[in-house]
């Protein structure tokens, strides 16, 4: 029996990283069951496990150990499926581009009220600068000052070129998660950190191909100052967790804040009386940032965002 760390999980195999700093490929015992999550992958990356190794050198995982927290998905929201994402994380790094591909605000706000709701603090990483014309320089710079008024740490990036490179001091001594659409960047960017093509990227001629997912499985990547780098696959439809209805707005930072002053205390601010939220949206709310905030409080569809 040994303890080790989750680094690489392809569905069917599962690389762990003994303490003793050996690479096991590992299975899941049939059996393995973790109290109170149901998902498609009962061990996560970043997941703290025991191995029980056996004579014939097969290794099993026969535990997952408690997790800090944990960033899970629903491919749609009717599903009752999810998917963990990744364990233990110490920051998510969402990558977000004007263009190439488009990422709504909504996608963004939902893995904002994500994170919020497991309290892993967010780095935002505007992407792919490079590419854009003015007029999408002025929504970049909106977009910017929107979360940093909500103070998000935000960044404007080009990981293809070598600027990525001032961004390490943010990611050593933690666990970090890249995330955001497909074509975003996250192996790109993960490329450039480390100096070394490590994850594969998308070529270039397909820069405009949607859809099509360049990474296909969670690996994390130790960086030699120490810390990790969590490379993904690119969310596509992000459902929301099982939240209360009233228990929204607690996950956007600017609601959450005038709610206090609402008459209910279970207002769900869409025309209560004496709600201190509604009267601010476009002003100290953005309209961008309460629309995305009822479409989570709406969420019995799935078509509206991506
Ligand atoms: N112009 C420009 N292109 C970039 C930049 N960053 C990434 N790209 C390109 O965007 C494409 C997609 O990059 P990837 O790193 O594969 O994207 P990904 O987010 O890992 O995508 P998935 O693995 O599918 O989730 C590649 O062709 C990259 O070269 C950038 O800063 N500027
Ligand atoms: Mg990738
Ligand atoms: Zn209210």
């Amino acid at each position: 029996m040994t303890n080790g760390l989750v680094i690489k999980s392809t569905g069917n195999s599962i690389t762990v990283l003994s303490a003793e700093g050996e690479k096991l490929d590992c299975r899941i015992k049939g059996n393995l069951r973790i109290a109170g999550i149901r998902s498609t992958n009962p061990v996560a990356v970043g997941d703290e496990v025991t191995v029980e190794k056996q004579i014939d050198g097969t290794c099993w995982i026969t535990e997952v150990l408690p997790r800090k927290n944990y960033i899970i998905r629903r491919s749609t929201n009717l599903s009752k499926q999810s998917h963990i994402l990744a364990a233990n994380i110490d920051q998510l790094a969402l990558l977000v581009t004007i263009n190439h591909p488009v990422t709504s605000t909504t996608f963004i706000d939902r893995m904002l009220a994500t994170a919020e709701a497991y309290r892993v603090p967010v780095l935002l990483l505007f992407n792919k600068v490079d590419l854009l014309d003015e007029h999408e320089e002025n929504e970049l710079n909106e977009l910017m000052s929107l979360y940093e008024s909500l103070d998000y740490p935000v960044r404007a990036i080009s990981a293809r070129y070598d600027d990525a490179v001032k961004l390490k001091n943010e990611f050593i001594g933690k666990k970090t998660l890249l995330s955001g659409n497909s074509g975003v960047g996250k192996s790109t960017l993960l490329n450039a950190i480390f100096g070394q093509e490590l994850a594969r990227t998308a070529d270039i001629s397909s820069v405009h191909n949607t859809g099509m997912h360049t990474t296909t499985f969670s690996e994390m990547y130790p960086l030699p100052e120490g810390g990790w780098l969590i490379d993904t696959p690119g969310i596509k439809g992000f459902g929301t967790l099982d939240m209360k209805k009233e228990e929204v707005g607690h996950y956007f930072k600017e609601i959450f804040r005038l709610s206090r002053d609402c008459r209910y205390s279970n207002c769900i601010h869409c025309g209560e009386p004496g709600c201190a939220v509604l009267p601010e949206v476009g002003k100290a709310i953005a309209i961008s940032r309460f629309d995305s905030y009822l479409s989570i409080l709406n969420d019995d569809t799935e078509s509206k965002y991506r």
